[in-house]
């Protein structure tokens, strides 16, 4: 084994790796651009090189400046993690020709795999399934036609060099045939600058099952079963868990042995996944080979109990896999969520911010070993727009499907995130969710559902409110509704203003919920408080606890029902954990801005990140309304659908398709 291991890369991942290169006695080296020097990862290494500036271009993705910094550091290997250099050949190779070893495939086997139509011919070869249809190098419009009709409609038009979901087209019949091919060999060549295309029998309620295949410089390669990765959105995937529900033995062992056919078609060594899409009636076939370790690899590592690093880096290392084929197995159901640092009422847009509060499990219940948190950042961190805005991953086992999914539910009913917008909740609702309970998973799932998965924003509730309203009492000094718990000395009506001193106290708490004002009012009569909200009236006690800077565990007696939660006042926001589900109030003062003021947003709008126009949807004088597609940006691989913020005419558009913008740059005026 080496003593030294360089990490090219960032976040969790590189956390991840760090850990088990640590526990196996290795010195880890951290790389790190302008933007990380405080990162986790560089905190979590034992020392740790700057790299350049905060793009991924001038750092991350600058191969010759981490093969200098793993020379200067006597490092003998390089992880590199997912994404940036991982697939990348001349890095692959270039870490060879200096005797360091990249802790992967080798560069040969990456560039086999980089080809589409060239991977299908040799998976084809290897005698490893293929969707029916054309992959060949005669690109003649008429004789492409005649494939497809040969194949039958509908047909799928894939970019040869594509990926990830872009240059595809999808085509229904014979006659739009020709125009969806010019269309797609277009786009094609602007993105790819390779026009070749491939043409498949179109599947029309897939699943995206794959196998975690791994082999060492021996000649030894094994299956670790599969994952089934189908709960995904715009081909990110949301959700991945482990086994793939339904799966039968004949079928897991029919599509282990076709991926480690299609492992050793290309002399693979390392960790690698093959990519299967799956019909209803189970028949698969072969999409593509990712040549790395992926994101969701800890689904099957908690189902086998095989650490995936550690293999990777006694692979890298020359020594054999430490089991054979027969030796594996796997217990219990595994599920993983991406907790994404993101809006998704509003697009999916990335949500740039510091991370003022962040509790993650082992807070949570039953951290023994059936929840998993894979995090990249801390508490006090920011959410940068430089990278991908994934908080962290939550992991969780149980001994079958059901359990794993409950379990899972509850922790993200416990996370707490306050300062950036999260996908928590969304997670939330997609774990309660029927089709996904029964596990009817396809690729169109979330679109599908998409009316459950995004109700309509329900009133806080009243216990959600008194418990707000508890804990603001508490940051004013008034920690519990039993007289002899007030802090002696303290005169607590003093603290407090809009007190009535005539034998009934009152008190009014002007709170938005959803943008909406809403008034509680707390009450006390003799000995005897209250909480009231329009019609409801209800008997109060509470009694707090400060666990942080404003930061309090409540809890309360509500008319005859007991609640706690942990709640957090951050400026003028309020946020409520209880019950699985989190509750935003604000705080707000009638007399300082109306409420329509507070959710207008003014007459400009601005980029919320850097990234590049990729469609415009208004021209100068169209008539918008709130919630209106104006245009799409593309940052950090995704695309992002910028809404109007109110009713409006559009006065000017200030960018064209193809535009790079800066962050906070104006895109275009309402009047
Ligand atoms: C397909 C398909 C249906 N039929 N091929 C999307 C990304 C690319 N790697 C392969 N993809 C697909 N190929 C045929 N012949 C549907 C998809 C697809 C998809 C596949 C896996 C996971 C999510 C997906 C979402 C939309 C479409």
């Amino acid at each position: 084994m080496f003593n030294t291991l360089l990490i090219a890369n960032r976040g969790e991942i590189a956390c991840r790796v760090a850990a088990t290169a640590q526990r196996l006695g290795l010195r880890t080296i951290a790389v790190y651009s302008e933007a990380d020097a405080n990162a986790r990862h560089v905190a979590a290494c034992d020392a740790a090189i700057p790299i350049g500036g905060p793009e991924p271009r001038n750092s991350y993705l600058r191969g010759p400046a981490i093969l200098e910094a793993a020379k200067a550091a006597g490092a003998q290997a390089v992880h590199p993690g997912y994404g940036f250099l991982s697939e990348n050949e001349a890095f692959a190779q270039a870490c060879a020709d200096a005797g360091i070893v990249f802790v992967g495939p080798p560069a040969s086997a990456i560039a086999a795999m980089g080809s589409k139509s060239a991977a299908k011919s040799l998976m084809e070869a290897a005698g490893v399934p293929l969707v029916p249809g054309y992959h060949g190098e005669n690109q003649d419009p008429d004789f492409l036609q005649a494939q497809a009709d040969l194949i039958g409609y509908p047909v799928l038009i894939k970019a040869s060099a594509g990926g990830g979901g872009k240059g595809m087209r999808i085509v229904a019949s014979a006659d739009a045939f020709r125009e969806a091919l010019a269309s797609c060999k277009r786009e094609a060549a602007g993105s790819f600058g390779d026009d070749k295309v491939l043409i498949e029998r179109y599947l029309q309620k897939p699943r995206h099952i794959e196998i975690q295949v791994f082999a060492d410089s021996h000649g030894n390669c094994v299956y670790l079963f599969e994952r089934d990765c189908s709960v995904q959105r715009r081909h990110q995937k949301v959700i991945e868990e482990a086994p793939a529900p339904g799966m039968t033995p004949e079928r897991r062992r029919a599509m282990g042995e076709a991926a480690v056919a299609a492992a050793r078609a290309v002399d693979y060594v390392g960790a690698g996944t093959v990519e299967f899409i799956a019909e209803p009636d189970g028949r698969f076939y072969f999409m593509e080979m990712n040549t790395r370790l992926q994101v969701e690899h800890p689904v099957t590592e908690m189902i086998t109990g095989h650490d995936l690093v550690e293999w990777q880096l006694r692979v890298a290392a020359g020594e054999p896999l430490p089991v054979r084929q027969d030796d594996l197995s796997f217990t219990g159901h595994a599920i993983e969520a991406r907790i994404y640092a993101e809006n998704p009422d509003n697009g999916f847009l990335p949500s740039i911010g510091r991370l003022d509060v962040l509790r993650l499990p082992p807070h949570v219940a039953f951290a023994n070993g059936d929840v998993r948190i894979d995090g990249g950042v801390r508490e006090g961190d920011a959410i940068t727009p430089y990278y991908d805005p994934m908080i962290a991953k939550l992991i969780v086992r149980g001994k079958d499907r059901e359990q794993a999914r409950a379990r899972m539910a509850q922790a993200l009913g416990e996370l707490q995130c306050v300062g950036v917008q999260t996908n928590i909740a969304f997670l939330r609702r997609l774990m309660l969710d029927d089709a996904f309970a029964q596990a009817d998973l396809d690729t169109g799932l979330i679109e599908r559902r998409h009316d459950s998965l995004f109700p309509l924003p329900m009133p806080a509730t009243d216990t959600a409110c008194a418990l707000a309203m508890a804990a603001l009492l508490a940051s004013q000094g008034e920690k519990s509704s039993e007289p002899h718990q007030r802090v002696a000395g303290a005169d607590p009506w003093n603290a407090l203003d809009g007190w009535r001193v005539s034998g009934v106290y009152e008190k009014t708490f002007s709170l938005l919920d959803r943008g909406e004002a809403r008034e509680v009012v707390l009450r006390r009569v003799a000995e005897q408080w209250s909480y009231s909200s329009g019609e409801t009236v209800l008997p109060l006690a509470w009694q707090t606890e400060a666990t942080g800077a404003g930061q309090y565990l409540v809890r309360i007696r509500l008319g005859d029902a007991d609640e706690r939660a942990t709640v957090i006042v951050r400026g003028e926001q309020v946020h409520v954990y209880a019950g699985g589900v989190p509750t935003l109030l604000e705080q707000h003062d009638p007399l300082m801005h109306s409420v329509d003021e507070s959710s207008d947003h003014g007459g400009s709008l601005t980029a919320p990140m850097p990234g590049k126009i990729i469609s415009i949807a208004v021209k100068a004088g169209d008539a918008v309304k709130a919630g209106d597609a104006l245009l799409v940006m593309e940052a950090m691989k995704m695309e992002h659908t910028i809404q109007s913020p109110k009713d409006g005419t559009v006065q000017e558009v200030y960018f064209a398709v193809g535009d790079q913008v800066g962050d906070g740059a104006e895109l275009l005026a309402l009047d």
